[in-house]
């Protein structure tokens, strides 16, 4: 299969990577790391050792594939939007945190738009060589549920590059789900600047508790299944099996950078909005996080 992966990161380098065991993958990214790996090809190393060649470029127009693997951060999703649609493909993959993502593919491009879940750890430790720090699986579906027989096709075709895959249709509740994962760890992580481990213990623990049930609660609002119950076991099995790592927000914040709060905890807040619900403690976690951003210059005042 012919995919391109828009976005080379940390998830997205290792996924590129694995599935460029078996396909022809082109890497979208920012240099130095393209570049590397464009002349030196791409080292995967720790849980999973590849060393692979896939195609790698800075310019995401005007290419065509099969696939299109979208895992850029929340935030920069219009601006890939824009890039692809001037390319053509049968289906693009969202992998990326938070809600909204997928309509904003859906209204740029030209074909089927699949949610999906990769619970994969990785990391860029230079350019050219990407960690596998956890070995995981993705799950991918058609974002509003139900069969999808091009979730199934790309499903084999990521296992046929034993990546870990499986169709479903309950993309929503799976979305919704990780979504009260990512709002109870993001931004206490980011903002208590610890490890998600530490979200065993109270106060954080209690924090995080509060902003995973504010988000399964919207989500019910919206239709979605996700029991309260849920969404803690979920939050818990998380912080306990990712103890040690420190979450993208957590790195984002540390190196200064812009996060994907609007993505995650805002848009709960909105959501929750929309149907006449509070949510104060997304409410309180976005703001502090957002008056970080605009301190920093990371985004208008
Ligand atoms: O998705 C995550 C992230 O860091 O963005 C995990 C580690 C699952 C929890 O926040």
């Amino acid at each position: 299969m012919e995919i391109v992966v828009f976005g080379a990161g940390s998830l997205g380098s290792l996924l590129g990577g694995l599935l460029a065991r078996e396909h022809a993958v082109t890497l979208v990214g920012r240099d130095p790391h393209v570049a590397t790996v464009a002349e030196s090809g791409l080292r995967i190393s720790n849980r999973i050792d590849a060393a692979v060649e896939p195609a790698a470029t800075t310019d995401g127009t005007n290419l065509n594939a099969e696939l299109a693997v979208v895992t850029v951060k929340a935030y920069d999703t219009d601006q890939a939007a824009t890039a692809l649609a001037a390319g053509s493909f049968d289906a693009a993959l969202s992998l990326q945190n938070g809600l909204g993502n997928e309509a904003t593919l859906a209204n740029a491009l030209d074909c089927e738009v699949l949610a999906g879940t990769a619970t994969y750890g990785a990391r860029l430790i230079e350019p050219g060589h990407a960690e596998c720090t956890g070995v995981g699986e993705i799950v991918l579906g058609a974002p509003s549920g139900g069969a999808s027989p091009q979730a199934e096709r790309i499903a084999g075709a990521f296992r046929d590059a034993d990546v870990e895959t499986s169709a479903s249709g309950s993309m929503p509740h799976r979305l919704w789900e990780k979504v009260a994962v990512n709002a109870g760890i993001n931004p206490v992580t980011a903002l208590a600047r610890v490890p998600n481990g530490a979200l065993a213990a109270p106060p954080a623990r209690d924090i995080a508790r509060r902003a995973a049930k504010e988000t399964a609660r919207t989500a019910r609002a919206e239709g979605v299944d996700l029991s309260t119950d849920a969404a803690l076991a979920a939050l818990e099995r998380v912080v306990e099996t990712t103890a040690e790592n420190r979450s993208s927000m957590l790195q984002d914040v540390a190196a200064g950078r812009r996060t994907e709060i609007d993505a995650v905890s805002e848009a709960v807040v909105e959501r929750a909005e929309d149907h006449g619900i509070d949510a104060p403690t997304n409410e309180l976690l976005a703001g502090v996080v957002r008056s970080w951003e605009r301190e920093r210059g990371l985004r208008e005042p």
